[in-house]
């Protein structure tokens, strides 16, 4: 296995925007238009619902470019003007065990995994359940670029232009039923394409769940893409979960499988170290990981730290989905 650093061309943010040819990103202009809504974040409400029989509306155009360039972005900075952070150090610092604990490997050994053809199975205490293509899923749901942080909880953190949709746009679609409380997330179980997966010291397959009212939130989003292009393997591909105001992990890769249920789903770290990963994960400096301190943080691609923001600077947003909750107690 080829195991380099990568270092490719670097393209300060600033330039990405107005030099970069557009390049038959379907629904660029939506996109961009929905985010100067998110970068601002004004009203965060759900937008009404997207009914299954909307008339599918194609297939997305992929740039045909499989290479390691970035693609057209709508913003260089995120709603704190932070900028976004450079599309190689995203593509190429991973967190995915299912491939390998090695940051730095991910992106090779995730390269072949096959994301297309994929299904989605949506489910569990819903009205209308189904099983969706990621190609259905694509053409039936508006996709938007959202600017958002990633938080991991080793702190390290990053600026991501995502493309996606939001979660509650799926959820109106199934159509929960009044005895759902959670929402529980599953990851494609493949030993074989997922040599990650034959160790025994996680219990397969990754799981990750939400309440109800936090996977309606409309910050969660359904990610297919970021940079302009379609998410390569390591960052998750076709489909992963972004929850921007938790700690990464809650934030499941490549999807396969989506349950509305009655009881807090356990997730892969709940499961693993109960005393380390708590269900709620949302991103607190005030609230120490039993090994570390999260009061701080380390922007990929800066120099020094920098603070942590509670909810991770999302908290005009989704601080009221707590309201009167012991958010030490509830880590
Ligand atoms: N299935 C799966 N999803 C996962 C992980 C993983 O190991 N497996 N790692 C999580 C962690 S710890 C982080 S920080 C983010 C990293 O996302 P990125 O590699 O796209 O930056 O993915 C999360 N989703
Ligand atoms: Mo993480």
């Amino acid at each position: 296995m080829l195991i380099k650093k990568q270092t490719g061309i670097e393209i300060p943010p600033s330039q990405i925007t107005p030099e970069h040819i557009y390049r038959s990103r379907r629904r660029f202009m939506q996109g961009a238009a929905a985010l100067s809504a998110t970068a601002l974040l004004a009203a965060c409400g759900p937008q009404g619902n997207t009914a299954v029989t909307d008339a599918p509306r194609g297939r997305a155009a992929t740039t045909g470019d499989e290479g390691k360039e970035p693609g057209q972005v709508a913003a260089a900075t995120d709603e704190l003007g932070d900028s976004l952070t450079k599309y190689q150090d995203i593509i190429t610092y991973n967190n995915y065990y299912e491939f390998t604990t090695d940051k730095q490997t991910v992106s090779f050994m995730a390269a072949d995994l096959r994301t297309s053809p994929w299904q989605v199975e949506v489910g569990g205490l819903v009205r209308n359940p189904g099983v969706y293509d990621i190609d259905d899923l694509r053409a039936q749901f508006d996709q938007e670029e959202r600017i958002y942080r990633l938080r991991c909880v080793e702190a390290w953190s990053m600026v991501i232009p995502w493309i996606g949709f939001p979660l509650h746009k799926l959820l109106a679609a199934v159509e929960p039923l009044a005895a759902a409380t959670h929402v529980r997330f599953e990851t494609l179980y493949d030993p074989e394409q997922m040599p990650g997966q034959k160790s025994s010291w996680f219990d397969w397959p990754y799981v990750e769940g939400l309440r109800l009212d936090e996977a309606q939130h409309d910050l969660t989003l359904l990610a297919t893409g970021l940079y302009g292009k379609d998410l390569l393997p390591q960052n998750g591909a076709p489909l992963r979960l972004v929850v921007p105001w938790k700690y990464g992990f809650k934030s499941i890769k490549s999807i396969v499988k989506i349950d509305l249920v009655e009881t807090q789903p356990t997730s892969l770290w709940m499961a693993s170290a109960p005393n380390e990963y708590g269900f709620y994960a949302n991103v607190n400096p005030e609230a120490p990981h039993p090994r570390w301190s999260q009061a701080s943080e380390r922007r990929i691609g800066e120099l020094g730290r920098r603070e942590t923001l509670k909810f991770n600077g999302y908290e005009a947003q989704v601080a009221s989905l707590y309201n009167g909750e012991d958010l030490r107690e509830n880590f």
